[in-house]
């Protein structure tokens, strides 16, 4: 298949996902398609992440891979007139569809540049970070963004610093200390750079899920008032500008789903107290979600962008993935951003402060 008409075939698949209005017309879509729940329901979270049609792009095209090529146009023409979305089959009557979908090795080719484009623009815009106001002298200012990482025992958070620093450099490093086995967990805050302007800072775990804790230990350590050293002694601590909760969606946790789900809600609240804006979370799954049922509530509950469903890379399993590196690298750049913005917000506290004090 000439290149041309591979071109054609994505841009009808691209004019189809851009112009789906809601979830539930895409989803409509699937049916009609017989694409499985399980991929329907994945393509709604990666429309969350990044380009918000990119889930439903990708869905479409992990189904066009499955047809024969004489008949997936018709097919696709047949399932939107179903839904009621004729209007979109203009883009095949303009003569920008083919008449067959595209070969497999040639479209490979053509997935794989584009993610190697797309994971170079992040590492570019990741090490070349630098906050602006440093960058223009402001000496008040923290030259580094702290991202904190928080979260049960053994919900994945050193595995988690080690595939941001492995998504960004290439080598594997158990950096982290990532808890082999089981046996041994995190003991003291740790440091890991990524850049010298963006560090991950790996927390032991929580005691607990009791919401007590939030007032008494995480926001103090966010503050920077709280921090354990490598010598066990609780100490001040560094300040974290993003606050992440991680939290393995897919592993049997001592507590249950619904009082997880309380606690974030409550840090969550409690971040928002403190910064004027929301907790990262970060799920750590294994699989494809599947159905709408198993959805973690919070996902619902905090805005969409600030939960983020990741596949973390292991001791035993740090196999270089193209598309989990971007995945990653998007959260890692989202939660920059965040930082970034709660330290605006510090700051400017700190101005108020400054000038109330001087009026007075
Ligand atoms: N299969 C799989 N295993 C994971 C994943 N993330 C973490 N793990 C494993 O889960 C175990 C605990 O991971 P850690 O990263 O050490 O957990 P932690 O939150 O740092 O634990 P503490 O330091 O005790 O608080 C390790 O054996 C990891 O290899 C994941 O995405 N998939
Ligand atoms: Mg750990």
């Amino acid at each position: 298949m000439s290149s041309r008409s591979e071109q054609d075939f994505w841009r009808v698949l691209t004019h189809i996902a851009e112009n789906m209005k809601t979830d539930e017309e895409t989803e409509k879509l699937g049916l009609e398609l017989g694409i499985p729940q399980y991929d329907i329901d994945g393509s709604r979270v990666a429309n969350r992440h990044g380009i918000v049609y990119e889930g439903t792009f990708n869905m479409l095209k992990k189904w066009s891979r499955l047809q024969h090529q004489e008949t997936s146009l018709r097919i696709l023409r047949q399932a939107l007139e179903r839904v009621g979305r004729i209007d979109l089959c203009e883009s095949m009557d303009r003569g920008e569809s083919t008449s067959s979908i595209p070969d497999v090795a040639e479209t490979e080719s053509s997935a794989l540049k584009n993610h190697r484009e797309e994971l170079d623009k992040l590492k570019d815009y990741l090490q070349n970070y630098r906050q602006i106001e440093c960058i223009n002298n402001d000496k008040a200012r923290p030259e580094v963004v702290h991202i904190g990482l928080y979260g049960e025992k053994g919900s994945g958070k050193s595995a988690l610093a080690n595939s941001l620093k492995f998504a960004f450099t290439g080598t594997y490093d158990d950096c982290a200390n990532e808890m082999p086995m089981h046996l041994e967990a995190t003991r003291y805050k740790q440091r890991i750079r990524i850049t010298e302007h963006i560090h991950i800072i790996d927390s032991r775990e929580m005691r607990d899920v009791d919401v007590r804790q939030i007032s008494d230990d995480i926001i103090p350590q966010i503050c920077g008032k709280r921090g354990v050293d490598d010598h066990n002694r609780v100490t001040g601590g560094i300040v974290i500008h993003c606050p992440v909760f991680v939290w393995n969606f897919a592993k049997p946790s001592f507590c249950p789903q619904e009082a997880m789900t309380e606690f974030i809600i409550n840090l969550d609240s409690a971040v928002l107290d403190h910064y004027g804006r929301h907790l990262m979370v970060a799920i750590i799954h294994e699989k494809e979600l599947q159905p709408r049922e198993d959805f973690p509530a919070v996902s619902a509950l905090l805005p969409k962008d600030h939960v983020w469903m990741l596949k973390n890379y292991t001791l035993d399993n740090h196999e270089h993935n193209d598309e989990k590196n971007i995945a990653i690298l998007k959260f890692l750049k989202k939660c920059v951003n965040v930082g970034e913005r709660n330290i605006d917000f510090e700051m400017e506290k700190r101005n108020e402060k400054e000038l109330s004090w001087y009026h007075s």
